[in-house]
């Protein structure tokens, strides 16, 4: 049990509010830590250099905050503390009459080797490591642990030479030598004042390659990758985005790196995807190594995505962070923001933008309708881990993006110097950024802070209406933020709406002219309406022929626009739309609509029939040439069955999967010979490269097999049988492997699963992908699939990447088996956040998600899942699943 962590019968946790936001009585300036580490008992001394914050009065105690220590010594200035001096409970060491400058000593036992929430010093296959943000640090050591406390850091690490040959933490290795007893240490220096969350610390038999980077002022920068030795193979990819992201970052933001050296560690064990620690990033495996052979496209562009995003932290995070954790988005948003910029730079800009958005659409916008809906800058929490969401991250994101284009890249640019310059070394809250923004463009960003404390996603309802005899469109944009958990009330958000007209006859742009020049003013700086009021209506004239409106072009806002299109307007913006991304999102809405039919046909048993329309489209896709095949991959890819679900009032999963099979199938059947050519043209044999051009040639010719195998067709399950043994790549087999095992031809997926199985049995991430392929199977067998999975000597509770690869790829992507109606998929996802709940909280109450979504479904699985919610909050929970659990039966 976490010491936070009460019987929710006896006391509940208790939240943490943004508005009691003090400054500490306490600041540290210096921090000296030494570890002996041995995986039972670790002693961690620490000296800390402490005097009064200038802005606390003298009677506010020193309080640290400190978890799960085993306190042996501790001293004020030299002089040992008695009983009665200190006061210690579970969560923090109080010292009533400390002086206004102190030295504090303290010496802490420490148990990383039992430490599986993974959260401050722990083991992974035999290496010590750190993750300390948010609230890690109190793991380790008594510590005014809040990002507003900025210190720097000496430390040393002493360890077992053999064992631990490795010593690693933030900043230079300024000393080391050989210890009695085969020991020996390293210190470290960190001259940047950072928070105990950026703290890290590594050790461990460890290999590394090693690379120099220039920086743009004539520095010699040494990068190193560390790694376990069987993965030194693995790294190149990972350094090549780590350069590529450091040059982009002087290129685009005038960022230079601060330190002589900067350190990647691969880890197995980690609850995120990484972690940006001041010179020295700790990655879960999945997110920095790479090798053809073993890791898909989509894998490697994660790496590059993930290794930019770290780094970029070091000054969107590290160089000015935050002042309390309710500003995190400001750190997360901006750094999202930077490294969804980044690799749109480094691959196909369009399609980053159609993941970007899918995700959001899907998952966000999820998040946002459901019952742990917050704001981007949340006003309270319990268990400030549960807050690293979509909402925070990639919400967060999109707001950026948004003054990005409202202020135009070069003032916004300004506004990111002004924010650097003016708080580096600082800790800060989201009205500084947001103010720099304001000052440079001499915008009024008021009401435009909504975005930050207003849950929820707007919704635009517009309508538009063309006057043939006066050349005039009105269009009439309305918004409606849907009330929230807390929030009934909302208010209007300052949306900016990019929009173009296109000629019905010339397919072409028509020029804007609005009646008002204070809206033309603003469209004229880039297509934009401001959207303000609850409701308005932009006058376009002096237009000679009717127009189709394409609305929030790529995606200028996070808001569910809707429109009434019918679908030849659709098949028509298809076609012209010279915004990329809404020619795609024309596709989606239009497949949309047909998928809608089926859906009621389903229900009502009627026979489904499939709209012409959308084949003549894709035929259209198919047949006409075009020079960008990444975008149509993307274009041939129908909604996901998750984003189908978020477009419905009740969702219906069984429905929605016979309605989108039903499609796939249709098109398949009448394109037949389209798909077939697509795959062959898309064939080679070229040595892989995970570049832009061999991943859109890949999704292409991926994508038209997953419709030839959805026919089950001769000649597809031929190709998908010799793609899967030619073994090109891991992209390729997967896609092959993938769709056998998925299709009812267990005669040859069968043999195939099992030789891939035996094949990679020595490699974790590639066996996690052999476990998700399986239990995402739509057939019936999946669920006891799942259970056999579980009982399989691979599988563990204590690696997340391993829950995230067997059970949420189940509960997340196989929604058919998940929601069956015997309650069988909720009663399994219970029973392991109830094991995780007490082994690792933090993923305990992410994997959680899908039961939270309840109200989402029919009465009978409403009714089974609040049961099995319900047998959760029996358990005696940790205040994360608490949190997550009460909120939801609360809804
Ligand atoms: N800042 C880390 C978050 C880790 C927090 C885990 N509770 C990852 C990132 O956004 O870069
Ligand atoms: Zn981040």
């Amino acid at each position: 049990m976490s010491t936070t962590n009460m019987s929710p019968a006896t006391s509940e946790p208790r939240p943490t509010y943004l508005s009691d936001y003090r400054p500490p009585a306490y600041r540290a300036t210096h921090t000296e830590l030494k570890f002996d580490l041995a995986p039972s008992s670790t002693r961690v001394t620490a000296l800390l250099h402490l005097e009064r914050h200038p802005d606390s009065s003298g009677e506010r105690p020193l309080v640290l905050h400190g978890e799960k220590l085993s306190l042996q010594r501790i001293a004020i200035d030299g002089q040992e503390l008695q009983e009665g001096e200190y006061r210690l409970d579970e969560e923090t060491l109080t010292i009533e009459h400390a002086p206004d400058r102190l030295r504090l000593e303290t010496e802490v036992d420490i148990d990383p080797a039992s430490n599986t929430a993974l959260q401050g010093l722990y083991v992974s296959n035999g290496m010590f490591c750190t993750q300390c943000e948010a609230e890690g640090f109190r793991r380790i050591t008594f510590y005014p642990d809040r990002p507003d406390v900025m210190a720097t850091f000496s430390t040393t690490l002493i360890g077992d030479q053999q064992q631990l040959p490795v010593l690693l933490s933030n900043g230079n290795p300024v000393e080391r030598g050989e210890l009695p007893n085969g020991k020996h240490f390293v210190t470290w220096e960190d001259p940047f004042p950072k928070p105990s969350y950026l703290f890290a610390l590594v050790a461990g038999q460890l290999e590394k390659v090693e690379d120099r980077f220039t920086t743009m002022s004539g520095r010699e920068v040494l990068l190193e990758i560390w790694v376990e030795p069987a993965n030194i193979d693995k790294t190149e990819h990972a350094m090549r985005s780590l350069k590529a992201a450091m040059k982009w970052d002087e290129e685009t933001y005038g960022r230079e790196y601060d330190l002589d050296r900067f350190m990647i560690v691969a880890v197995d064990d980690f609850n995120m995807g990484a972690m940006e620690n001041k010179g020295l990033n700790i990655f879960n495996s999945a997110a920095v190594l790479t090798h053809p052979h073993t890791a898909t496209d989509a894998a490697f562009q994660r790496v590059e995505g993930v290794v930019a995003h770290e780094y970029f932290h070091n000054w969107s995070g590290n160089r000015v962070t935050c002042r309390d954790w309710f500003q995190l988005s400001l750190k997360e948003g901006f750094t999202v923001f930077r490294d969804q910029s980044f690799s749109a730079d480094m691959n196909s800009a369009p399609v980053k933008r159609i993941e970007d958005v899918s995700f959001l659409r899907t998952a966000q916008f999820a998040e946002d309708a459901g019952p742990t809906a917050h704001p981007v800058r949340p006003d309270h929490y319990i268990e400030i881990t549960n807050f690293y969401t979509l909402t925070i991250y990639e919400k967060g994101a999109e707001i950026v993006r948004m003054l990005r284009h409202l202020l135009g890249w070069e003032t916004f640019r300004k506004g990111s110097d002004l924010y650097f310059e003016r708080f580096d070394g600082q800790a800060v809250t989201i009205e500084d950024f947001v103010g720099c923004m304001a000052e440079v463009s001499g915008h009024d960003l008021d009401q435009f802070m909504r975005w930050y404390s207003q849950a929820g996603t707007p919704e635009i309802d517009a309508i538009g209406e063309y006057d043939y005899a006066k050349g005039e469109y009105r269009l009439t944009l309305r918004q409606r933020t849907p009330a929230t958990p807390d929030q009934p009330d909302k208010q209007s958000l300052h949306i900016p709406v990019r929009v173009g007209l296109v000629g019905t006859k010339s397919g072409e742009d028509l020029t804007l002219t609005l009646e008002n020049p204070e809206d033309q003013e603003n469209l004229d700086k880039g297509g934009v309406l401001h959207l303000r009021e609850e409701e308005q209506t932009f006058v376009f004239t002096g237009l000679n022929e009717a127009p189709i409106p394409s609305l929030l072009r790529g995606f200028s806002a996070p808001a569910r626009l809707r429109f009434p299109y019918g679908r030849d307007d659709l098949a028509f913006l298809l076609k012209h739309d010279s915004d990329g991304f809404n020619r795609w999102d024309a596709g989606q809405r239009l497949a949309m609509l047909a998928l809608e039919d089926l859906i009621a046909a389903h229900r009502n048993g009627v026979e489904k029939v499939m709209d012409p329309r959308v084949t003549e489209a894709f035929r259209g896709l198919l047949t006409t040439p075009t020079d960008d095949k990444a975008v149509l991959a993307e274009m041939l890819t129908l909604p996901s069955e998750a984003y189908i679900a978020e477009q419905q009032p009740v969702v219906d999963v069984d429905a929605i999967h016979a309605a989108r099979t039903f499609v796939k199938q249709s098109l398949a059947g009448a394109l037949r010979d389209e798909f077939l050519a697509l795959y062959q043209a898309n064939r080679s044999d070229a040595e892989y490269a995970p570049d832009a051009e061999q991943i859109a040639a890949r999704s292409l010719k991926n994508v038209a097999l997953s419709y030839l195998m959805s026919i089950e067709d001769d000649e597809g399950i031929a190709l998908a049988g010799q793609q899967f043994e030619a073994d090109h790549n891991m992209t390729d087999v997967r896609a092959a492997l993938t769709l056998l095992v998925h299709s009812s031809r267990g005669d040859i997926a069968d043999p195939a699963l099992r030789a891939f199985g035996e094949k990679w049995a020595h490699d974790p991430l590639v066996m996690d992908q052999w476990f998700s392929l399986q239990v995402t199977r739509p057939q019936s067998d999946a669920l006891d699939r799942v259970k056999y999975l579980m009982a399989h000597p691979a599988f563990s509770l204590k690696n997340p990447n391993r829950v995230r690869a067997l059970i949420g790829a189940f509960v997340g992507q196989n929604r058919v088996n998940f929601h069956r109606l015997d309650g069988a998929g909720y009663e399994l996802l219970a029973d392991v956040v109830i094991e995780l709940n007490k082994l690792n909280p933090e993923i305990a109450a992410r994997i959680i998600t899908p039961l939270t979504r309840w109200q989402r479904f029919d009465e009978e699985r409403q009714a089974l899942m609040k049961a099995q919610l319900e047998r959760i909050r029996a358990e005696d929970l940790s205040p994360n699943v608490y949190e997550v659990v009460e909120k939801a039966l609360a809804a």
